[in-house]
């Protein structure tokens, strides 16, 4: 199908596509198989200005949006969802900051981050507050020019491995929602460490860490838009990178197809290529409607993104589930195409089924999703009512 890229837009497609071809798709292997973090590929990401794409030009990006980070993502993720997932973390990280920080803050963090000289994590998760996001429990007291944080954030994505944390926390617990803050926390600040770090089923060649605040003291100045809306800007963040989620399940459905194809076309069974077979012609039809109707949904969400449009809740929601829900139900079929050969690690479709089956969980499950999309749902409703 013709998704109307503009010529820039297939450079950028095309750019990330060479990177991932080239330098993960050799090392994919071995970087699930030793779970390191992949730095030599965020260099080269680095070098061709891929940290800067959804950054403003007048802060060192390149100034687009979500869409074309969606491409970068969705050709990543065709070779690796643990490559992707340390990429698009960064993206994640660093919205708190496009979207609520200051003129200061964003001069003084974002043309790094655009440059890809430091690496973005964000922590809301804690161990009591998953997809009850409004449940955490790490606090930032005022005290004096400073503010004083306790408490441990959970499984987050890029913890140790990146410079900048924007971490969400309480400031007044007797406010519920609308007592959690925003705040930006450097690596290296007394009294923050990193715990435990996990070991993964899928997305291996990403970090995935806890945070630990024990008196940490930061300046006053890092707390992002004002006390209070802390919630609002996790809940905006995140609205605005699930597009990106889904771009990950349509790159790993994506990657899995191929694979499967190649695979059905090669293997012989009963004098002819498996392909020849209607079974198998049945499931990679229903594999490639499933691929491109992800794709029309993920890109036409963000392009709603990119537009200015102001509540994008239901719609990204929407394409997360879809393309993350794409991604496990594909992976799986292609595993089936493939048989025995495709559970085994000398073929990558058992390492995508398992990298894909996290993107149904993380950034808000798709239960969650289906909640915020039935809330939607039902403001519309009793709008429509009135
Ligand atoms: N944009 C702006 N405001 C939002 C919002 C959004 N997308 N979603 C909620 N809010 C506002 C609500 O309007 C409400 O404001 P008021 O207090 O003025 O009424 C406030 O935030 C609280 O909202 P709500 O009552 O809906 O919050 P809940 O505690 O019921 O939780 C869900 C809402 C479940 C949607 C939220 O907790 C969530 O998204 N959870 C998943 C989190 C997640 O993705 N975790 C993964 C880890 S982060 S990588």
């Amino acid at each position: 199908m013709d998704y109307f890229l503009t010529e820039e837009q297939q450079m950028i497609r095309d750019l990330a596509r060479q990177i991932a071809e080239e330098k993960v798709l050799p090392v994919r292997a071995e970087l699930d198989e030793t779970g390191e973090f992949p730095w030599e590929i965020m260099k080269v990401l680095a070098q061709s200005d891929l940290f800067g794409l959804f950054i403003p030009e007048e802060y060192g990006g390149l100034g687009k949006g979500s869409f074309e980070l969606c491409l970068a993502v969705e050709e990543l993720s065709k070779v690796c969802v643990g490559v992707s997932t340390s990429y698009a973390a960064n993206a994640l990280g660093t919205y708190p900051l496009t979207l609520f920080g200051s003129e200061e803050q964003k001069k003084k963090y974002l043309p790094d981050i655009a440059a890809g000289k430091k690496l973005v994590a964000f922590g809301l998760t804690e161990a009591n507050a998953g997809s009850d996001a409004g449940g955490i429990q790490t606090t930032a007291k005022l005290d004096g020019n400073e503010y004083v944080l306790n408490g441990t954030k959970q499984w987050i994505t890029n913890g140790s491995a990146a410079d900048i944390y924007t971490v969400i926390a309480i400031t007044d617990r007797n406010k519920g929602a609308r007592g959690a803050s925003a705040f930006i926390v450097e690596k290296g600040t007394p009294g923050f460490t990193f715990g435990k770090k996990e070991n993964k089923m899928g997305i291996r060649a990403s970090i995935t860490t806890e945070l630990v605040f024990d008196n940490c003291r930061i300046p006053k100045e890092n707390l992002i838009a004002k006390e209070g809306m802390g919630f609002i800007v996790a809940m905006k963040t995140l609205d605005k990178s699930r597009a990106g989620v889904g771009a990950q399940g349509l790159g790993v459905a994506q990657g899995a197809y191929d694979e499967a194809v190649k695979f059905a076309r090669q293997r012989h069974q009963f004098g002819h290529p498996v392909i020849s077979f209607q079974a198998v012609q049945h499931m990679l039809a229903d594999m490639a409607i499933q691929i491109e109707a992800a794709r029309a949904l993920i890109y036409s969400v963000a392009r709603m993104a990119d537009s200015g449009a102001k509540d994008i809740s239901k719609e990204s929601a929407m394409a997360k589930t879809f393309g993350t829900d794409v991604g496990m139900r594909v992976t799986t079929d292609a595993l089936q195409v493939m048989g025995g050969s495709g559970y085994m690690k000398e073929y990558p479709v058992e390492k995508m089924m398992r990298d894909a089956k996290i993107l149904q969980i993380y950034e808000g499950t798709n239960q969650i999703q289906r909640n915020v999309i039935g809330q939607c749902i039902i403001k519309e409703a009793a709008k429509q009512k009135n």
